[in-house]
This record gives C-alpha cells, structure tokens and sequence, in this order.
C-alpha cells in the first residue's frame, strides 16, 4: 500500500494552534538559516545580515496537533539589540541561537537569556547551537562538552546545522511541543496535553 503524503495526514489533524516564536542571538550564527532551511528547505552562503525582524510561518505536526508556528527572525548586530524587547510580546519559546566555531556567541547565551527573562520571565528559553558541521574547527568545543557545560543553565539544547540539515526538524518539532504543553498547562490546570502520535506523520510545512 502506498504511504499516504505528509500534506494529506496533516489535512487530518485538527485543531490548528498558532503560536510565536522568537529566534535571538549574535550575529551571523544562522538564526536566518535555520528558519529558512525549516520554512523553505533552503541553504544559502550568502546571506544579509537581518535588519529588523522576518517573520516565517511554519507548520509543525505534534501529535494529533496541528502547529502553526510564527517565528521572529532578530537581528543579532549590537545596533538593533535595543528594540528587540518590543518583538517579545506574546511569545511563547525563545530559541537562543550559538554557532558552535564561535566560543564568543555561545558565551553571550546568557546575555540573551537576561534580555528575555528581564521582560518576560515566563517565555520558555531553548538553545540551539548551530553549524555542527564545523565540529572540529580549531578552538571548537565538542557537542559532548559543550552540553556538559550547558546543561544546568539550559535543559533543552539542540544541536543543529542549517547548512547539512541536521537536527532542525527535531528543534521546531521540540518547539511546537513546548508550545503544547504551555497552552496545555495554562488551559487545563495545569494537566499536560497528550502529544501522543497516532500516526506515523512527522516534518512541517510551510504556508
Ligand atoms: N557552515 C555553516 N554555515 C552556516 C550555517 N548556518 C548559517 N551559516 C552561514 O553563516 C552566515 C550567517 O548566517 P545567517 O543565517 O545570516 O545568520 P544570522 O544569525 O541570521 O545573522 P544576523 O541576521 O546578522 O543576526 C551565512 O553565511 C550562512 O551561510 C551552518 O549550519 N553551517
Ligand atoms: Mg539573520
């Protein structure tokens, strides 16, 4: 029997939920890259840096649950930090954006976590360490050590290159369930939803 495609599974999941997302961090880590490579299934060189903010619509199959995710593409120059905060309004998850060649952005992790919890001390921060496929640049850290070091301050890291396509899925699917579970926990006293699958539907699209 034919599998059925992905677009035709998630016309059966119901409801739709939407939800904001933020993508922070220095420039040139790839947060541009990583909603494009989600929303799009592209990867280029040679970006522009991001001025202002981008807004990429992705959907994200949970489940029985069907994710609308609105994610905010920041600018990570110093000049645009400052306007950031007004972008924070009604956001659910924020994905704090490293790059794994560059000790400098991973260490300004906590800077951008502070910016958030400053605000809006109830917005759920994930990291994603971008450019595993530099794994092995001089001066890198490994994903084994950088996790070690990590794991206490951010429960949920990922490990994602935008450039080979690795683990990005799995981030905006761990997304979308954090999302869930926020809605579920603020909806139904605090009883998580149930993201059991039962289907074999994964991946996103984009709308
Ligand atoms: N090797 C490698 N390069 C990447 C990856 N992701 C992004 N890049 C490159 O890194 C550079 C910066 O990527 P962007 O996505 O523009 O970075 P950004 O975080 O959006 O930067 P700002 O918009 O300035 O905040 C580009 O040249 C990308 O091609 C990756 O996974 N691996
Ligand atoms: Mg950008």
């Amino acid at each position: 029997m034919k599998p059925t495609p992905i677009s035709k599974q998630m016309d059966k999941l119901d409801p739709l939920l939407s939800f904001k997302v933020i993508l922070m961090g220095d420039s040139g880590v790839g947060k541009t890259s990583l909603a494009n490579r989600q929303a799009y299934k592209q990867f280029s060189n040679q970006l522009q840096p991001t001025i202002g903010t981008g807004i990429f619509k992705v959907v994200v199959p949970v489940g029985n649950f069907k994710v609308e995710l609105n994610i905010w593409d920041t600018a990570g120059q110093d000049k645009f930090k400052s306007v950031i905060p007004m972008y924070m309004r009604d956001t659910i998850v924020c994905v704090l954006v490293a790059a794994i060649d560059s000790q400098l952005t991973i260490e300004h992790l906590d800077e951008w976590k502070a910016l958030v919890e400053k605000d809006y001390s109830a917005t759920v921060c994930m990291v994603a360490i971008n450019k595993t496929d530099l794994q092995g640049t001089p001066g890198a850290k490994t994903i084994e050590d950088l996790r070690e070091s990590l794991m206490d301050k951010y429960p949920s890291i990922h490990f994602v290159s935008a450039k080979s396509n690795t683990g990005v899925e799995e981030l905006f699917s761990a997304v979308a369930t954090e999302c869930l579970n926020y809605q579920g926990s603020t909806r139904n006293n605090h009883h998580k939803m149930d993201l059991s699958h039962d289907s074999e539907s994964s991946g996103s699209s984009c709308c």
